[in-house]
């Protein structure tokens, strides 16, 4: 929990959306913008998310302001006679600033910040500020640390007051909070400095994979919104005892486990941050290194909160994510998850998946389904990476990497070489293209 002067930040929300506006405080009337429709930017919904994320942040929500608008204003973010409204409401619900659902141009902070002269935040803020909460590891704490110093360097033109202003509460927190008063150029420096380490780090989780693909098991991350039950499922799959929790972004660092399914096929499962809506991009990208894990991967388990009423939303989330993170050509398994609780039926139909399926992570119905699902999936995957390949003699290298690191069916002694038949993994299987006939 947050607090300013021992006592919680209490802010108003303001977002732009397509359909109608409205203005109401805590408690009130709600007339916000109409729900959005499924896969649309809805900002009912996308409000009620943000008000969740500044809760998991510490703060509390006093009020809320909409505008229908087809896109932002680009100096007030909000149109004037809704400005107007909204320092009305600040005053009458004594909030200590006003947090906007969009990332927010260091223009709009200066002249938002003077006209209705209040602490302002935006949605990047306030996930920074969680990641910046639940970083635990060295890594994930250096990972938060560059994308809070990059989203601040390109914000300071417009936070000059603003700074003074930040004396406590939402992003003030972590690494990047010493950082707030310096100039430009230190924090250049600081961003050059990270920047080296992650790249470390990169090498060090590098040799991790290497070790791991000598082996050639398949491996099956984890993916989905945030809260969906990733962590619970990799729990109940493997036994690994990672965090799970009521909590937006509760997972931050990877984690990998071993498991088997019930062909006896061994398995390796990955665990990964969550996606969210309009996650700030900055962060996607400090997050590389983790999230390459994702490159690596055979099969995809997309987990979704089917009891969610935004899920088909999130799900498009989702994919847009994941084709961010350029993983979107992998082999999909929708899981619609929490089937314990009150889920809205039909399930949705996932074009982009190859199977789908329905469990309930927590009380485990349904997962020998999935273990059956991935079963097929591994075997599908054997079925697609099975090479024969001709190793030239001179290739020693290449034949201790082949030998370590795939499963052998058959191999024979030629003229030119050794010819083998085999099962890879995708990493091998590209190392091994150019000999494979
Ligand atoms: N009722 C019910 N709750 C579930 C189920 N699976 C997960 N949950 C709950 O949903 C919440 C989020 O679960 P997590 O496993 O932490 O979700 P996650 O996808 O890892 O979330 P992040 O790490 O924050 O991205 C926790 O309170 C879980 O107990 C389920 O099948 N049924
Ligand atoms: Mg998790």
């Amino acid at each position: 929990m947050y607090e300013t002067n021992s006592q919680k930040e209490r802010v108003v929300l303001a977002a732009v959306c397509g359909d109608s506006g409205g203005t109401e405080s805590a408690g009130g009337p709600g007339a916000g913008c109409g729900t959005g429709a499924s896969g649309g930017t809805g900002a009912s919904g996308s409000l009620d998310e943000l008000e969740e994320l500044v809760s998991n942040s510490g703060a509390e929500v006093v009020g809320r302001v909409s505008q229908k608008r087809g896109a932002a204003h680009p100096v007030y973010y909000l149109g004037k006679g809704k400005l107007e409204e909204t320092r009305e409401l600040i005053a009458q619900t004594g909030a200590t600033g006003l947090v906007c659902d969009d990332e927010l141009s260091g223009t709009q902070y200066k002249k938002m910040e003077r006209l209705l002269d209040t602490k302002i935040m935006d949605r990047t803020m306030v996930i920074l500020d969680i990641f910046a909460k639940r970083a635990a590891t060295s890594e994930g704490k250096l990972q938060v640390e560059l994308a809070q110093l990059q989203y601040n360097l390109q914000r300071l033109t417009g936070l000059g007051t603003s700074l003074s202003r930040l004396g406590a509460g939402i992003g003030t927190r972590g690494p990047g909070e010493k950082k707030l008063e310096t100039d430009r150029r230190h924090i250049r420096g600081r961003i050059t400095e990270l920047t080296a380490e992650l790249r470390e780090a990169a090498g060090r989780r590098q040799v991790l994979r290497a070790r791991r693909e000598k082996n050639a098991i398949p491996i099956v991350s984890l993916v989905g919104y945030t809260n969906a039950g990733k962590s619970t499922l990799m729990n109940t799959l493997t036994g690994a005892g990672v965090t799970a929790a009521e909590a937006l972004f509760a997972t931050l660092d990877t984690t990998t486990r071993k498991f088997s399914t019930q062909s006896g096929a061994e398995i390796l499962c990955t665990d990964t941050v969550g996606f969210i809506q309009k996650l700030p991009h900055g962060l996607i990208k400090a997050f590389h290194a983790t999230l390459e894990e994702l490159v690596h991967t055979d099969i995809l388990l997309h987990v979704v909160d089917a009891s969610n009423k935004e899920r088909e939303r999130q799900m498009a989330v989702v994919y847009g994510t994941l084709r961010e993170l350029k993983c979107d050509g992998k082999p999909i398994i929708t899981v619609y998850n929490k089937l314990d609780k009150n889920v809205e039926r039909p399930l949705p139909s996932d074009a982009g998946a190859w199977r789908q399926v329905a469990v309930s992570a927590l009380n485990g119905d349904g997962v020998l389904n999935l273990l059956d699902i991935i079963d097929e999936a591994i075997n599908g995957f054997k079925f697609n990476n099975r090479l024969s390949v001709l190793i030239p003699y001179g290739r020693g290298d290449i034949l201790g990497k082949l030998r370590r690191g795939c499963e052998i069916l058959k191999s024979e002694y030629r003229a030119d070489g050794v010819f083998f038949e085999l099962y890879a993994n995708e990493e091998m299987k590209e190392k091994l293209r150019q000999y494979s006939g």
